[in-house]
């Protein structure tokens, strides 16, 4: 959407600061023995007690309130059965509604001690949402971000995931633009606008470049990699960026 009232600006903040404090409590939780649907349901009851609607349950029937994606599992894991344990690389991805804004936030992060690699590609995450986050300026191109986050993987000696992408968010979970890709895209020739509101998520991986999908129908799975994402929601200003999901 493009942000353009008062009303736009303080929705949108509203449902960024209830996904951002769902993520924050959810990565706190995370500890070994607790499993995912234990996490997912604290972040049943915040939603609720938000007044807030869970977005992939609510735009996808998605069977879960957040998606949460434990090592070789990247994105869009079902909060189940599975027991975290010291050293996981656990991704939590919350997004969600209310009075019609929606937001979307995620983050990747090792449970205690683990292996060095996998603090390395969550800080290289993070590392590239905040160069992507520097062009994210209406008048820019779009691709400026994603040419920002390869530059980064690639200066760490790390790749980027090219089949999973970030996109436009506000009044809906996914909406134009439909991509904003990780790599630089020489045909992707559109320009940021004033008012955009985007969910930014540089997804870097320790070697692969394409996630594939689970017989679940569901989650996006690395056989040889493990991949780490960083994920907010921004309204593009000329003052600059407003991160609603910190
Ligand atoms: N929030 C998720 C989508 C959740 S809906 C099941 C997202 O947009 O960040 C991702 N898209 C692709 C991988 S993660
Ligand atoms: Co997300
Ligand atoms: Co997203």
């Amino acid at each position: 959407m493009i942000a353009k009232t008062e009303e736009d600006f303080k929705g949108l903040k509203e449902i960024g600061k209830i996904c951002g404090a769902i993520r924050n409590e959810l990565v706190l939780r995370t500890k070994p023995g607790i499993t995912t649907k234990e996490l997912d349901e604290i972040a049943g009851r915040m939603f609720e007690d938000a007044g807030a609607l869970s977005a992939p349950k609510g735009e996808y029937d998605f069977p879960g309130y957040t998606c949460i994606s434990v090592n070789e599992e990247v994105a869009h894991g079902i909060p189940g059965g599975r027991i975290i344990q010291e050293g996981d690389l656990v991704n939590i991805d919350v997004s969600g509604s209310k009075d019609g804004y929606f937001a979307d936030t995620g983050i990747s992060f090792v449970v205690g001690q683990g292996e060095e690699i996998l603090q390395k590609i969550c800080d290289v995450a993070k590392e590239a949402f905040d160069a992507g986050l520097e062009k994210a300026k209406p008048g820019a191109k779009k691709s400026a971000l994603g040419k920002a986050v390869q530059n980064v993987a690639k200066k760490h000696g790390l790749t980027v995931i090219k089949n999973l992408t970030g996109h436009g968010v506000g009044r809906s979970i996914h909406e134009a633009p439909d991509h904003i890709f990780n790599y630089f895209s020489r045909w992707d020739d559109e320009i940021l606008k004033e008012g955009m509101v985007i969910a930014f998520e540089p997804f870097i991986s320790t070697l692969e470049e394409e996630v594939y999908q689970s017989n679940d129908g569901w989650t996006y799975l690395t056989d040889d990699s493990f991949v780490a994402q960083y994920e907010h929601t921004i309204i593009l200003t000329k003052e600059g960026p407003i991160v609603t999901t910190l």
